[in-house]
Order: structure tokens, then C-alpha cells, then sequence
């Protein structure tokens, strides 16, 4: 998964407000709205005003990046949910937010970012969280249904493995390609029914549905006009050429994971742990 950095990060509190308004634009929800559908949870169901929510910046491994915390609470406020970043890390964060009573406390190591609802002991982590996200975000920005329609998947890690799992259950023909061959082949080997493809660029110019969940650049030449593309890669991988060409593409670096991870753990109907597709 791509390490987010300081610079990714930079200037997106403004933009959090032009995401709730694009999203809105292209999939006909806002960020909260489109958060809820995704993660199978009634708006109603959840008092967004009395939940309280706890970031805890983590030290371990390559260590805390400037602006990770803050922009995970900036997104969770712009939902209407009280939250605090923590003002200790690592455990002794976890010890202030659960002696503070917070409902929901939310932690990312080097490897895993989760959503912990502390009183039922469930949890959301933000791989299935991102890919339930923009799965759900193309399937409304086309149309509102994906059964019957062929969609490519780029990048075969782990959203990209997700969510092909997620979109052949909604009936999509789903097609993957990766530019490591092992790794589509491996995905193709974990996940029956996924049709593998080896060349990306005649991949990308055959169809017009897209997930693009890769850090790579993706050349406007290979986009198709009219293409719809949900794209959760990170660095933004797209030209002017295929934003011209492209109907829509949705991209944000972390807004739209972590409000379904928020919400999918705040479901009070569901009390399954929400995590990544573990591939063999
Ligand atoms: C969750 C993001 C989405 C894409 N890549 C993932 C990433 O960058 N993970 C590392 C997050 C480290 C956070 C650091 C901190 O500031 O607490 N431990």
C-alpha cells in the first residue's frame, strides 16, 4: 500500500468541503450520504452528533506522518462527529482515548489503519473501508447499477483485491491488470471468476468503467472518451489529456475511507469486523 506523505496531505482541510461537493456532483451524495451507502448503514440510525471520536497518532515503524492525524479528524469533523487527535501516541493514546470515553478511536501503523468501536469491540479497517468506498461511488456515478457491465481494475494489491471481490457481487464482469504479471496472476489464482489482463494500456482503452487503485501515472493517451473512473490511487495518477477525455473521475487521498470506516464502525445493526480480503 503506498505510504501516504506530508505533501499528499498538504492543503486537503479546504479541499475536504470541495470533496463533499464533487462527490455530490458525480455520484448524486455527499460525502456522509455516500459514506452511509456504502458501509450499509442508515443515516437515521446513527446520532452523528452525539458520537465522539478519538485519532491516535502512532510512532511505530517509519513513524507519525505531519498531517495524517489531523486530516483523518478534519474529514471525521466535516460529518458532524465530535473529534480529537489524541495528545498522547502510541498506547498511552489509546489509554486517553478510552479513559476519556471516546465512542470510536481510530490508530494507523505502517501496515494497518482501523476504526475501533470501543464499547462492541468491532472494527473497520481502512483497505475494505476505501475499497467498499469507491466501489460504491462508481457504481452510482454510473447509474446506479454495475450488473452486467465490464470494469477494470487497476492495481492488484490489496483495495484493488477488495474491491474486484465487492464488484462481482454486484454482478459486474471484472477485469484486472497490474503491471507486475505476478501479481494479476496471483489475484486471478485468489479470486475465481476475475478476468486477468497482461497488457495496461489495451486494458485501459477497451473499457469505460475504471477502479483505479495503483500509485502509478496513468497516460490520458489510453483513457476512453467518456470513461467513468473511481480512482483511489494514490499520487492522483491522472493528465489533462484524460481528464478531458474522462466523463468523471472521483480521487481523493483519504476522505471518502475514512468516513466509510467511521460509520461502518459506528453501525449499530452490525457487529462484523469490516477488514481487507486476505489473499493467499
Ligand atoms: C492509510 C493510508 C492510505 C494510503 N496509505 C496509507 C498510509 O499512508 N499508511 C501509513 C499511515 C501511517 C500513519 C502514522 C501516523 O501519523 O500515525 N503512523
Amino acid at each position: 500500500m503506498t505510504r501516504l506523505t506530508a505533501d499528499n496531505l498538504d492543503g486537503f482541510f479546504p479541499k475536504i468541503h470541495y470533496l463533499d461537493g464533487y462527490l455530490e456532483e458525480t455520484t448524486g451524495l455527499g460525502l456522509r450520504a455516500l459514506a452511509c451507502e456504502a458501509a450499509g448503514v442508515a443515516e437515521a440510525d446513527i446520532d452523528f452528533d452525539a458520537l465522539s471520536v478519538a485519532v491516535v497518532p502512532v510512532t511505530s515503524g517509519k513513524g507519525v506522518i505531519r498531517g495524517f492525524s489531523e486530516t483523518v479528524a478534519e474529514t471525521i469533523r466535516s460529518l458532524g462527529i465530535d473529534t480529537v487527535v489524541t495528545d498522547a501516541c502510541d498506547v498511552a493514546g489509546v489509554a486517553e482515548a478510552v479513559s476519556h470515553g471516546f465512542d470510536i478511536v481510530l490508530m494507523a501503523d505502517d501496515d494497518r489503519f482501523i476504526a475501533v468501536d470501543r464499547k462492541r469491540g468491532v472494527f473497520s479497517d481502512n483497505v475494505w473501508s476505501t475499497a467498499r468506498g469507491y466501489v460504491t461511488a462508481l457504481r452510482l456515478a454510473a447509474g446506479g447499477s454495475l450488473e452486467g457491465m465490464t470494469v477494470l481494475i487497476i492495481g492488484a494489491g490489496r483495495v484493488g483485491g477488495t474491491a474486484s471481490t465487492m464488484l462481482l457481487e454486484e454482478g459486474a464482469r471484472v477485469e484486472v491488470v497490474d503491471i507486475r504479471r505476478e501479481k494479476t496472476e496471483r489475484l486471478a489464482r485468489n479470486v475465481p471468476g476475475i478476468v486477468p489482463r497482461f497488457d495496461l494500456a489495451a486494458a485501459i482503452s477497451e473499457n469505460l468503467l475504471i477502479l483505479n487503485a495503483s500509485p502509478g501515472k496513468i497516460s490520458g493517451r489510453n483513457v476512453r472518451e467518456g470513461a467513468i473512473i473511481s480512482s483511489p490511487g494514490v499520487p492522483y495518477a491522472f493528465d489533462g489529456e484524460g481528464e478531458a477525455k474522462a466523463k468523471k473521475i472521483i480521487h481523493d487521498i483519504l476522505g471518502l475511507g475514512v468516513a466509510v470506516m467511521v460509520v461502518s464502525a459506528a453501525n449499530p445493526r452490525d457487529s462484523h469486523i469490516r477488514e481487507e480480503i486476505k489473499l493467499g
